[in-house]
């Protein structure tokens, strides 16, 4: 059993396989959750596990878990996976890849004929990214009791739409309960997203803990006018009102450095026309930093800001928070398995932070739980771009397979 290796060329070939599902001019994937290309993916997935004689439930938040029986099914199953949704332009392997390293590692453990004692489960969580719907990993979120379900299923997309009602459409609203029940372990691999393990020459990053996060969605709202006819100083450019305001957040992140990270990433304005004035702004903040404290003054300082902005101009101003999760550290037990199968397969390792969120965050709330980083090229993520080394995903890969294999304990 110690022998026991993964497929990697499998594994890549899933991977470039799945990349073909809304792949983008640029070399990248753009498939945003709840839609017909997320569809797609998911049905493919699940063709995938049932073929690796899984069975598959999903839950009412859409979230897909394939099952891989184990000798004795009474006990906690131990889960591992991460998402199928990318960013609007992003890369194969965010998400993509703990999803299928889950996947590889049930097929692994079907051709070697190996079972174990406890059932793993496969996972794809639902809409991890939180590009349509603004807060990510709710489905993962919900699972762990951070949010109930109805919370979960009312978010809101900027036209209005539910996440609830996006589930029904792409015929992913689950039969299933959402969590509460036990859990043995969770693990997450993942691209680092990040420079560092590729700076240092480490094939594994046994990710420690990842730091806490606040979003808001901002609404400014002016009024919309004749762009050729209503005199400069008698307008209530929400959009003017709006860019001076995001220059000013990015303005205080500057100011506290190395920490915080603030981004604006989405904006929408109405009507959105050359020559009416825009009547009303919506924009995104996502803050980061890994103190908790600092985090929430930032946010502080930001509403403060606006606020003035917004009176200065005459401008009316909504500045909601709609999630934070605090800095998480992961389980220690967890984490030293991760690095004692490291050290047991040779493979070059190094404790690290995740800057970015990931499912992970959420069932460390529920679960003992871990996640193995890889590297990914020159730390490019979010982007078409993105790139990792098949022996990289192998060996991170036969890092999960170990750790899986311990955690459920072989018949
Ligand atoms: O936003 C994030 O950290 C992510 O990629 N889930
Ligand atoms: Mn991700
Ligand atoms: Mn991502």
């Amino acid at each position: 059993m110690e022998n026991l290796r993964i497929n990697s060329e499998r594994l890549w070939d899933s991977i470039m396989q799945m990349g073909r599902i809304g792949a983008t001019a640029g070399g990248g994937v753009g498939r945003v959750a709840l839609s017909d290309l997320d569809r797609q993916a998911r049905d493919l997935f699940v063709r995938w596990c049932e073929q690796a004689d899984c069975t598959v439930r999903v839950d009412r938040m859409g979230s897909i878990f394939a099952r891989r029986a184990g000798s004795d099914n009474a006990r906690p199953p131990v889960l591992t996976g991460s998402h199928l949704d990318t960013q609007p332009l992003g890369g194969k392997f965010d998400g993509i890849y703990g999803v299928l390293a889950g996947l590889e590692i049930v097929r692994t453990l079907k051709d070697a004929g190996l079972q174990t004692k406890a059932p793993i489960d496969v996972v794809n969580w639902t809409d991890e990214e939180g590009v349509r719907f603004g807060s990510g990993t709710m489905a993962s979120a919900v699972f762990a009791g951070r949010y109930n379900l109805d919370h979960g299923l009312t978010r809101a997309d900027m036209d209005g739409n539910t996440m609830g009602a996006a589930l029904e459409e792409i015929d992913y609203a689950g039969p299933e309960p959402v969590g509460g029940y036990p859990v043995a372990a969770f693990f997450e691999a993942h691209i680092e997203q990040g420079p560092i393990l590729e700076a240092e020459g480490k094939a594994v990053g046994v990710v420690l803990g990842a730091q806490g996060q606040r979003c808001f969605k901002v609404t400014v709202d002016g009024e919309e006018g004749h762009a050729g006819t209503l005199p400069m100083v008698q307008r209530r450019d929400a959009l003017v009102g709006a860019a001076r305001m995001i220059d000013a957040v990015n303005a205080i992140a500057f100011k506290h450095q190395p920490h915080p990270v603030i981004t604006v990433g989405a904006l929408k304005v109405r009507p959105n026309s050359r020559n009416t004035i825009p009547g009303q702004v919506v924009f995104s903040i996502d803050s980061r930093h890994p103190a908790n404290d600092l985090l929430a003054d930032i946010a502080d300082k930001m509403r403060r800001t606006c606020e003035h902005i917004a009176t200065d101009a005459g401008l009316g101003l909504s500045f909601e928070q709609i999630s934070h999760r605090n800095t998480i550290e992961f389980d220690e037990r967890c984490s030293g398995d991760i690095r004692k199968m490291a050290d047991r397969l040779g493979i070059a390792h190094m404790d690290i932070y995740s800057g970015a969120g990931h499912d992970a965050c959420n069932l460390a709330l529920c679960a003992p739980t871990g996640m193995v980083f890889v590297p990914c090229e020159r730390g490019i993520s979010h982007n078409e771009k993105e790139n990792a080394r098949p022996e990289d995903l192998a060996a991170g890969c036969d890092v999960l397979l170990h750790v899986i294999l311990e955690r459920a304990g072989t018949v």
